[in-house]
Parts: C-alpha cells; sequence; structure tokens
C-alpha cells in the first residue's frame, strides 16, 4: 500500500454529517493523548498530517484520511478526566454512528499506553469489540517509554488483561522509533 499518497479528507464532530462509505475501513482508537496522532503520522511518513495535539481530550471528532481504494479513521479519543457530560454525549454518539450504520470496516487499531494497565475505557472498547464481531488489534503505544526489565513485565501482564478478550494480534509501537511499524502495516494488509 502507498502511505504516502494518503491525504486528509474530511473532519466530523456532528454524527449527522457521516455518509456512507464506498471503500474498506480502517479505524483507530483509543483514550485521548494515547499517541492515536503520531502513529497515524509515521504510519502515513508525515511529519503532521494527523495533529498531534500538545492539549489532551481537544479533538472529539472524526478524521478521515483516503488513500488508494482505502480510508484510515481517526476515531476521537475519550478518558479525559475533564470532558463535560455534553461532549461525552456527543462521543458516543459520534461512535455510534461510525460502527452502526453499515461501512465496511475491516480492522479496528485499538490503541493502549504501554506504561500502564488497561483502563477501565479501554475494556469497555474491547467489550464493544468482541461484540461487534469486528476484527481488531491491541497497538501498545510509546514502547520506546520503558526498558528492558518493564518492557517484559508489560508483556506478561498484558497477557493476562487480554485474557477476556481475541485480538488479531498485540503489537508493541512506538511512533518516536518506528517500532513496530512493518507489523503493523502488514496487519492492514492483511485485513483488507
Ligand atoms: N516517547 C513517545 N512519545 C509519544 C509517542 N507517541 C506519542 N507520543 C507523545 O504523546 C503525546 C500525545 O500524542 P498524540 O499523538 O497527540 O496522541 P493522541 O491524543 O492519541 O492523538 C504527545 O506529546 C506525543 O509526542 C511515542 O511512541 N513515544
Ligand atoms: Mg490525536
Amino acid at each position: 500500500m502507498k502511505y504516502e499518497s494518503f491525504v486528509f479528507e474530511t473532519s466530523f464532530g456532528v454524527a449527522a454529517q457521516l455518509g456512507a462509505s464506498d471503500v474498506p475501513e480502517i479505524a483507530f482508537a483509543g483514550r485521548s493523548n494515547v499517541g492515536k496522532s503520531s502513529l497515524l503520522n509515521r504510519l502515513l511518513g508525515r511529519k503532521n498530517l494527523a495533529r498531534v495535539s500538545s492539549v489532551p481530550g481537544k479533538t472529539a471528532t472524526i478524521n478521515f484520511f483516503k488513500g488508494d481504494g482505502v480510508r484510515f479513521v481517526d476515531l476521537p479519543g475519550y478518558g479525559y478526566a475533564k470532558t463535560s457530560r455534553d461532549e461525552k454525549k456527543r462521543w458516543a454518539s459520534l461512535m455510534e454512528h461510525y460502527f452502526t450504520s453499515g461501512r465496511p470496516i475491516r480492522l479496528v487499531v485499538q490503541l493502549t499506553d504501554m506504561r500502564h494497565p488497561i483502563t477501565a475505557d479501554d475494556r469497555t472498547m474491547l467489550d464493544f469489540l468482541e461484540q461487534s464481531g469486528i476484527p481488531y488489534l491491541v497497538v501498545m503505544t510509546k514502547a520506546d517509554k520503558l526498558n528492558k526489565t518493564e518492557t517484559q513485565n508489560r508483556l506478561e501482564k498484558i497477557n493476562e488483561e487480554l485474557a477476556p478478550y481475541h485480538p488479531i494480534s498485540v503489537l508493541c509501537f512506538s511512533a518516536l522509533k518506528g517500532t513496530g511499524v512493518p507489523e503493523l502495516k502488514l496487519a492492514i494488509e492483511n485485513a483488507l
């Protein structure tokens, strides 16, 4: 796949704006600040295509990036403590519309911060993915922030944490160093 050919297509903040999709989609989900924009930039070989935000929780929109016969979907982040009730409602409505409007979603890339145990919100998302029947991958971000021992411990723990779930695989990823990029690309291409 030509990752360098992806362009920013559009950004939606309101569920009603979501139309149908004509091409297969790969969606990226995770809590706010988990490193989703950084992962997308790394994958697409661009410095700032998916804006890397320094203000967590600010980007509650669905962002679409279109490549050759495929679309990458940057889902709104969740789990930001200061989010208002109205914002949470809007988030839920956006997500629900995205997942229930019959779009050809081939894979969800579910991100989790490698430094921490998976959160309650991560579990809610994983429960939803299990129910949906959509194939999904768990990607542990910011792998460069852990040393060897910490990495080993985290890998053991994540297997326990994910015991109730059935992701197609679990990858370590670093947007900084490029760890996991070939594995993630392979998983995406296999899903398409
Ligand atoms: N060290 C390190 N920092 C990262 C990595 N990925 C993201 N970050 C940092 O984490 C913060 C949030 O990243 P961002 O991509 O905006 O997260 P998003 O809110 O999920 O889109 C930023 O300060 C990034 O520079 C990574 O792989 N390694
Ligand atoms: Mg982002």
